[in-house]
């Protein structure tokens, strides 16, 4: 069970908890298009930094009003008028806040719809799984604005679609949205109904696993694709001793071996 008191001092991010362990995270700045100042990216790091303590089983991240989120906050960026330094440290800030989300450990799936640009699509490439609507639409609008990308996109939207893709995305304003965007790689799923229905479904089958299993897939292979292969296929089985000896799997495993746990088989 969830203790509430751990969640409940957070402006910019609406937390709710489920009986389950999921906890559905949702940017709260609707009026700003839930536009990433340094207040949100400040709770994005305390909440992703302590979900796995305060046992969280699985993560559903969304974005008030009908937008994801347009990204870093451009008014406050320009009125801050800031020096080289100090934007770094806020780019460095934005990859503690997404490093905390994609290596923690705890799953991370994002309901997306709208607008998901910029950083917005930085935040969202940092889950583990994404979901759009028939609204959902990316880009990375910072060629335009005059400015680069700085929350990871280089890295993770590259992995996603690859680099090219990516170049003209920022180079040219470039929209992607609907099957295409699937196909590429941007999101895993697109639903005719609620992304936010399909999510919360999807983060309850996740919190369903057991949580070091959880661990090693929201975690290891994100480490473990930064590796070479040697090291890599090394890692996965320091990894693979670990969890698949922990005695909580025996349970699981009797199940399939006495014919009462779940075949696999193919959706009708
Ligand atoms: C914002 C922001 C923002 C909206 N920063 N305030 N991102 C962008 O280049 C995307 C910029 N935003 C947009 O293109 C549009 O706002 C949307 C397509 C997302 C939504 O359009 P719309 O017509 O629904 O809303 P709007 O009228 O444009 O904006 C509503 C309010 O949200 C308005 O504030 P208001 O006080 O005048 O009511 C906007 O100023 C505010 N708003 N987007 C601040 N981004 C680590 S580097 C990462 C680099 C980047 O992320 S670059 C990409 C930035």
């Amino acid at each position: 069970m969830l203790d509430a008191s751990h969640f409940d001092d957070y402006t910019n991010l609406d937390i709710a908890l489920r009986d389950n362990g999921v906890v559905i995270v949702t940017l709260d700045r609707a009026d700003k298009r839930n536009a990433l100042d340094v207040a949100t990216i400040d709770e994005l790091v305390r909440f992703f930094s302590s979900a796995h303590r305060n046992g969280v089983r699985a993560v559903v991240l969304a974005g008030s009003g009908d937008h994801f989120c347009a990204g870093l906050d451009l008014i406050e960026h320009w009125k801050a008028d800031r020096s080289p330094d100090e934007f770094m440290h806020v780019c460095l800030r934005w990859h503690e806040a997404f490093n905390k989300m994609e290596y923690g450990g705890v799953p991370v799936i994002a309901a997306l719809k709208g607008a998901v640009v910029g950083g917005g699509l930085e935040l969202a490439s940092a889950a583990h799984v994404r979901v759009a609507d028939a609204s959902t639409y990316f880009a990375l609008p910072e060629g335009q604005r005059g400015i680069f990308t700085g929350g990871g996109a280089t890295i993770r939207v590259s992995d996603l679609i690859g680099k090219a893709r990516m170049i003209d995305m920022v180079l040219t304003g470039r929209v992607y949205q609907g099957q295409e965007a699937v196909d590429l790689g941007l999101a895993q799923y697109l639903v005719d109904g609620s992304s936010l229905d399909k999510a919360i479904a999807l983060a309850d089958k996740a919190a369903a696993n057991l949580p070091l299993t959880n661990f090693a897939i929201c975690s290891a292979i994100s480490h473990i694709n930064n590796m070479s292969a040697m090291d890599g296929a090394y890692a996965e089985s320091v990894v693979a001793g670990i969890v698949n000896t922990q005695p909580a799997a025996r349970a699981r495993l009797e199940a399939f071996a006495d014919k009462t746990g779940a075949r696999v088989r193919p959706e009708s």
